[in-house]
């Protein structure tokens, strides 16, 4: 190596090796930067794409975290304590970023995009504006959803090709993992004071805590590494598949329309699919992983659900 390098080169720190590039390799190395730079996509100008996971912004009055387009497993590993089938992991592409809210809908949104409560409130889901919306069926999921897309439009936040919808669940998972594998988006253990569940029923071990009984408002727990609070716990949260019993794969996996290979119950019913464990729940299945089925024209006071912004 020449001379004057080894002046120009930053001293070494005591202990570690300064690697060192042996003339042979640095033109590999100089052609291999070339065609990375050659191969990369052109930069997309979308001004109402986020630029990192975890960047905010608010579309008609609801609060979004940015969740980019990325590579996860979904589903759990077969040792995760307490997994159910239907897990079964599966590899899943999501080719688009998106928007998710950073909270669960509350009924304070919901009276102002659609006037009345959709279902009856309940001991354990009390009544106030930043509390969750419960008793709430699919199709008055989505006709919030087109709503909310409309004020969007009207009021220039929301561009022409984007809109709300809820979650497939792979957005929902991939969005609930956070970048984490984790049995939680806290680890590997869940006390009830990082979410809303039955706290004598902790998960994995950890400490157990108070239980509320009853919903919280929104954002009372912390929020997963990209924003998003209650993803564990508080209510359900309806996604827009058809339940499949074995988990969608592959790229942009969405079944909203799949209905005719949609897995039956022991009654012959289809289902939607809801996700996150809630507030009367052990903490096992408020897991990234857990997956429920319910019947798309039902509701319960504990199932709520949360809306994504989407490209389409
Ligand atoms: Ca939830």
């Amino acid at each position: 190596m020449a001379k004057f390098e080894k002046i120009s080169a930053p001293p070494a720190h005591k202990g570690l090796r300064q690697p060192e590039l042996g003339s042979h390799m640095r033109i590999p190395l100089l052609i291999a930067c070339c065609v990375v730079a050659l191969h990369a996509p052109a930069v997309h100008a979308d001004p109402f794409a986020g630029s990192k996971a975890g960047d905010e912004r608010q579309v008609a009055g609801i609060k979004l975290c940015w969740c980019p387009a990325g590579r996860f497993t979904m589903g759990s590993p077969r040792g995760e304590p307490e997994r159910r089938p239907g897990e079964d992991q599966v590899e899943v592409t999501l080719t688009k970023g998106f928007w998710m809210a950073k909270y669960e809908a509350t009924q304070g949104q919901w009276k102002r995009v659609m006037g009345n409560l959709p279902g009856e409130l309940t001991a354990e889901l009390p009544e106030g504006d930043d509390y969750p919306v419960g008793n709430v069926n699919f199709a008055e999921t989505e006709a919030f959803c087109q709503k909310l897309t409309e004020l969007g439009r009207e009021s220039g936040e929301l561009p022409k090709d984007w809109v709300f919808r809820l979650p497939t669940e792979a957005r929902w998972e991939y969005a609930c993992r956070a970048g984490t594998t984790t049995a939680m988006s806290f680890g590997d253990k869940l006390s009830s004071r990082q979410a809303n569940f039955n706290g004598a029923k902790p998960y994995n071990g950890a400490e157990p805590g108070p239980s509320l009984n009853r919903a919280a408002k929104v954002g009372s727990y912390p929020a997963n590494p990209w924003g998003l609070h209650d993803m564990h716990g508080n209510t359900y949260e309806w996604c827009r598949d058809w339940y499949h019993r074995r988990l969608p794969g592959g790229k942009d996996p969405d079944l909203y329309s799949a209905k005719e290979s949609a897995t039956k119950s022991e009654h012959g019913d289809v289902s939607r699919v809801r996700r996150g464990g809630c507030w009367a729940d052990e903490g096992w299945p408020c897991r990234s992983a857990f997956r429920l089925r319910f019947e798309p024209e039902r509701r319960y006071d504990h199932i709520g659900f949360r809306v994504v912004a989407v490209e389409l």
